[in-house]
């Protein structure tokens, strides 16, 4: 009795299409490009895109400051082309998710516009407070009569959260850029209005919504009361006190069991809070986003990167996989368009570049859960050498940089140099790199937006597809064991357990569905290391043994084994899956039975 679900079954492709492919040499990614590609993501054997905003947008946050949301960008398109590519995933059984972007709107927004003139009911669509006259504390830039923002709260691109608005006499709080002002929640209009266009998006044939920092459309009350006192960041703004009220409601209202729905949750989302987001009995969400694994090797800010310990990405990947299981469902991504490249973070984008993308993606289809596959990331694109701050054109590197030089918290870009170019979102939203022989990689005719990482030469799809030994092929490979009937349910359905939570160098797992087990092992260093099962006292003695492990030493040599993908050649005399040597990043996936 599996609770089964296409999207539980599906493989997710993520494109960002400024960065995608550009057919009309404006050194922009459009839809027809991703038209053009129809058949190469048919081959690659993904069944589901998310696209990320295309809507009509001035582009001070490349699309998530949205001006219309039922009309296509210019640079992208238009609403014919959008159709022309639904239909094209549609005829090929691929299904489409649009980004839903409602925290905020853009600040050129219809609704924006309306409200600042305070004309009919709009002013009440966004969140307009006085400011403060007792300004003790604040070492920020004043208003007019040296008022000061309503509370301290910093943007998550730096600098206030608040703008005053001379025309409104008020000040306007916007979570994200100056030009991303937030909706306000509270008001039953605002709902409304999302709501439908919601209902308007699916009637034209969408299969699902990413939605948009979602988790941080309820603000608490000293948003509205100014009272508590202010709190100097918005951690209250994370899952505030009415975001199951919201979100249900839209479950309710909008969404149904055949959607793919995911929400992003940044900050520290609970299990209570997650289970209520995408639980059986929760809100209605399929799935969400979580950041946990992309805070293990940063502070808040771009220039404090400071590596992972792999017992620690473990532990976020136990904590989810066993948190919601029976419960809800988990999505898996190694990286996306705000992220570093995986290779380059977790893996070894030098020398093991092949062999550590391998094992990565490894890891995210075994998983349980939906794999999110990040466009590039299936020919292993790697972070870009950024030389200097002209390199980048992301807000979210720009502002905060600049303004910690101007504060004096950072001496200069170059000081931190391979911290933000390791962190920096820009890293991947180079264009995608399509062929070695063509001027950037074959992207664009005309100037790129963004320059194409010079590696295009060695690293892009073409010569990847050539190539039966490529991160592409594998990738493929990966892919279709979800397809595979013999596979795929104990891929899909199987239950995760970490057979050895402190090992520092290899990570190594089950997934088990009634007598069927999935063995995956992956060595997480650049040197040959020894598994053997472990025994009850090793991992006893290391605390975190657990006697109703699926598998124990000893148990091994009464099953039937099969090695289902590895990523080195495996030859079957070696082929013990209770002790073997791995090679510099090497993953194996056996299946016992
Ligand atoms: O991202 C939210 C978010 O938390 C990131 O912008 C974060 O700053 C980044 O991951 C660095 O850690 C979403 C979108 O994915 C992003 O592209 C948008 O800029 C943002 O919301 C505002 O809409």
């Amino acid at each position: 009795d599996i609770d089964r679900n296409w999207w539980k079954e599906a493989v997710v492709y993520q494109v960002y299409p400024r960065s995608f492919n550009d057919t009309d040499g404006d050194g922009v990614g459009d839809i027809p490009g991703i038209i053009e590609k129809l058949d190469y993501l048919e081959d690659l054997g993904v069944d589901v895109i998310w696209l990320n905003p295309v809507y009509e947008s001035p582009n001070a946050d490349n699309g998530y400051d949205i001006a219309d949301y039922q009309s296509i960008m210019s640079e992208f398109g238009t609403m014919a082309d959008w159709e022309e590519l639904l239909d094209g995933l549609h005829d090929r059984g691929i299904k489409l998710i649009m980004d839903l972007v409602v925290n905020h709107t853009s600040d050129e927004h219809e609704w924006f516009v309306k409200s600042r003139a305070d004309e009919g009911d709009f002013r009440d669509y966004y969140i307009w407070r006085e400011g403060r006259t007792d300004v003790d504390g604040w070492t920020g830039d004043l208003g007019p009569d040296d008022e000061a923002p309503p509370n301290e709260w910093g943007s998550f691109f730096g600098g206030p959260a608040w703008e005053y608005d001379e025309e409104v006499g008020k000040w306007y709080l916007h979570i994200f850029d100056v030009k991303q002002p937030d909706l306000n929640w509270e008001n039953e209009a605002v709902r409304e209005e999302v709501f439908e266009m919601m209902e308007w998006w699916l009637e034209q044939g969408i299969d699902g919504f990413r939605m948009d920092v979602i988790n941080l459309i309820s603000k608490p009350p000293s948003v509205t009361d100014n009272d508590p006192p202010l709190p100097d960041d918005f951690g209250a703004t994370f899952n505030g006190p009415k975001i199951h009220e919201y979100i249900g409601e839209m479950g309710d209202r909008v969404l149904s069991e055949d959607l793919l729905t995911v929400g992003e949750m940044v900050g520290d989302v609970s299990m209570d809070d997650a289970r209520q987001y995408v639980g059986r009995d929760g809100d209605g969400l399929s799935m969400l986003f979580h950041f946990d694994h992309m805070l293990l090797d940063r502070g808040g800010d771009l220039w404090q990167y400071h590596g992972y310990d792999l017992t620690d990405l473990k532990g976020v990947f136990r904590h989810w996989q066993k948190g919601l299981e029976g419960d809800g469902w988990n999505s898996n991504y190694l990286n996306n368009h705000d992220q570093p490249r995986m290779v380059s973070r977790f893996g070894d984008d030098g020398e093991y570049r092949v062999e550590s993308a391998k094992l990565l993606g490894t890891l995210l289809h075994t998983l349980h859960g939906t794999p999110y596959v990040y466009q590039g990331e299936e020919i292993g694109m790697t972070n870009y050498p950024f030389e200097s701050l002209d390199d980048f054109q992301d807000v979210d590197t720009l502002n905060p940089v600049s303004n910690a030089i101007d504060e004096g918290v950072i001496e200069s870009f170059e000081a931190e140099k391979e911290s933000i170019s390791m962190l920096s979102r820009d890293n991947a939203r180079t264009p995608v790199q399509w062929s070695g022989d063509e001027e950037h990689g074959g992207f664009t005719d005309g100037e790129p937006w963004l320059g194409v990482n010079p590696n295009y030469d060695e690293i892009n799809v073409a010569d990847a597809r050539a190539d039966s030994e490529s991160v592409w092929h594998y990738y493929k490979e990966l892919i279709a064991l979800r397809d595979d009937s013999e596979h795929k349910d104990l891929i899909v359905y199987g239950s995760y357990d970490d057979l050895w939570p402190s090992h520092t160098d290899l990570w190594a797992y089950t997934r088990t569905l009634d007598d069927d087990r999935l063995l995956v092992v992956l060595n997480f260093t650049s040197e040959t290391q020894e598994f053997r099962l472990p025994r009850a006292e090793e991992t006893h003695a290391a605390g975190d043994y657990r006697d109703d492990l699926p598998l124990h030493a000893g148990e091994v040599p009464d099953l039937d084994t099969e090695l289902v993908i590895a990523n080195y050649d495996v030859d079957d005399a070696d082929s013990d899956p209770t002790e073997f040597d791995l090679r510099p990043w090497e993953a194996r996936v056996y299946r016992l039975s």
